[in-house]
């Protein structure tokens, strides 16, 4: 067992696995690590059937520092194996850590590429894989790009996005033009070890908007990952605009600020981008950081999200694990050239337990007979009429009534002028989530469409992770309640119609403690 370096590495390690597994805010069915840190989905893939799920991982503790790459195979997306570390830093040019990267299929051959991290700052390096996908080899060549682009100041250079075009290869590398904006920097290969450097695929701008605004371009791009959504493939270039858009995702980032994700749709054609319209991924900001996404052998397009965690740094430590990896959602094309999602229909396979709620119209607020738990899958249908707002209380203590302590607040408001906003929302009111003042409690919302007044909501929540979807549009936080309450409640305020409300307990994925280097 190697020494404990870093100074927040004060929980031994062999005690962090007991520590974590005794948190009751650890989730039970989303996948975590063993313990210690996790951040960013890297190398997300489905090879010869098996999906792989490789993530930033440090095992010594808590908190972010010398990251390798984590990584756990599934047959289906829900349950996973953890498998041996995949990357460590090893001397050389990721002597400081294994940074965020991607998995592709070099003719056979699985590649990783990946930002190897040293003296500061970030390089691109290369390892290739056995035929299992469980042992890895680094390139002699690493760096495969030696340098950011010559006489360009960057505000920071990592992560990738590759595909194959044609006979080609092509990357992005995250980065940020100081003075400019954030940017992704195009290179062309034969190889996958040599690159020409193209140019900017395409620069934001950081003047543009207010920088505490929820879609702030951020100075530097963290995690690009450019893809086709709908019909056809990257860099097709005889197809019309219908019914297709190139998204390019990346996390908008800010002198060590992890901001949120952002998307523009618009056209990847030549070596160029050009954007149409910039929305936000996921109205949860930070807590579904640096996303990533794959297409499975089904076609579907698969995304994968960091929920950080809303406690402070010591609380973290003490718990011996951080960082959630979101369950898996597939990412559709929506009537507005906009993304939809929804978690991946596998994830139903844990639904336990099933009471079904209603039809009928609500009114005042009710605590909901039958239906409770901390791990649990709800999916409604309502009607609101304009004017009107419903509430879902989750992770609720107390009794009905104005008594009750902590509660977390799913509200969707129908029509211009409820809840203060000026069109329909969807909006995750934290306010009373948590008697522990120390946790975040920032409101979070954004606009949700209700063509008809018609809604289909889906909450997913497990201890501290919550993933909410209002028609498509996601909303990911965390939750840290002192209580234990796990009573869940329903209100309405003007005429809200529950059409149905399905509920089920879900079961957890992993049984009893995991090593920390499996
Ligand atoms: N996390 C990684 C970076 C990436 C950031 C390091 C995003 O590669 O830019 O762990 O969370």
């Amino acid at each position: 067992m190697t020494e404990l370096t870093h100074p927040l590495a004060t929980v031994p390690r062999d005690e962090l696995v007991a520590r974590a597994e005794a948190d009751p805010h650890r989730p039970r069915f989303h996948f975590v690590s063993p313990a210690g840190w996790l951040n960013d989905p890297n190398g997300v893939s489905q090879w010869n059937g098996t999906y792989h799920l490789f993530y930033q991982y440090n095992p010594e503790g808590a908190f972010h520092h010398r990251i390798l790459w984590g990584h756990a195979t599934s047959p289906d997306l829900v349950n996973w194996t953890d498998q041996p570390v995949a990357l460590e830093p090893s001397g050389g040019p990721d002597a400081d850590g294994c940074w965020s990267g991607v998995l592709v299929d070099d003719g056979g051959t699985p590649t990783l590429v990946y930002s190897g991290r040293h003296d500061g700052s970030e390089l691109p390096c290369v390892a290739v894989g056995t035929p299992d996908l469980l042992t890895w080899t680094k390139a002699p060549e690493n760096p495969v790009i030696p340098a950011p682009p010559a006489g360009v100041d960057i505000t920071a250079y990592r992560d990738h996005c590759v595909w194959r075009e044609g006979s080609r290869w092509r990357q992005l590398v995250g980065s940020g033009i100081r003075g400019r904006g954030g940017t992704a920097f195009l290179y062309d290969s034969a190889d996958l070890r040599h690159w020409d450097y193209i140019g900017p695929l395409f620069i934001g701008d950081a003047a543009s908007g207010d920088t505490a605004a929820t879609d702030w371009q951020g100075t530097m791009w963290e995690c690009v990952d450019l893809f086709r959504a709908g019909h056809g493939t990257l860099g097709d270039r005889t197809l019309g605009d219908q019914g297709a858009a190139d998204v390019l995702v990346f996390s908008a980032w800010h002198d060590g600020d992890t901001r949120h994700p952002l998307y523009w749709t618009g056209r990847y054609a030549g070596d160029s981008y050009t954007p149409r319209d910039l929305r936000r991924l996921d109205y949860g900001g930070r807590y579904f950081y640096a996303p990533q996404s794959f297409a499975d052998e089904s076609g579907r397009r698969v995304m994968f999200g960091w929920l950080q965690e809303g406690r402070t740094e010591a609380a973290m430590v003490e718990a011996g694990w951080s960082g959630v990896m979101s369950l898996p959602r597939v990412a559709t094309l929506g009537a507005e050239a906009d993304l939809a999602f929804a978690p991946v229909p596998e994830v139903e396979s844990l639904r336990r337990d099933h009471v079904r709620v209603g039809p009928r119209t609500l009114s005042g607020r009710e605590v909901l007979a039958g239906v409770c738990g901390n791990q649990l899958d709800l999916e409604l249908d309502l009607e609101l009429e304009p004017g009107s707002v419903f509430r879902l209380g989750v992770l609720s203590s107390g009794v009905p009534g104005p008594g009750f302590a902590e509660e977390t607040v799913i509200e969707i408001g129908h029509g211009a002028g409820t809840g203060g906003f000026s069109q329909s929302y969807l909006r995750l009111d934290r306010s009373r989530t948590s008697l522990d003042l120390s946790v975040d409690a920032d409101e979070k919302s954004g606009p949700v469409d209700l063509p008809g007044g018609r809604l289909h909501l889906r909450v997913l929540v497990d201890r501290s992770a919550l993933e909410i979807f209002a028609n498509g549009k996601p909303l990911t936080a965390r939750a840290y309640p002192t209580l234990g309450g796990e009573a869940v409640s329903l209100s309405a305020a003007g005429t809200v119609r529950l059409l149905g409300l399905d509920a089920w307990r879900m079961e957890g994925v992993f049984s009893g403690p995991r090593p920390l280097f499996p």
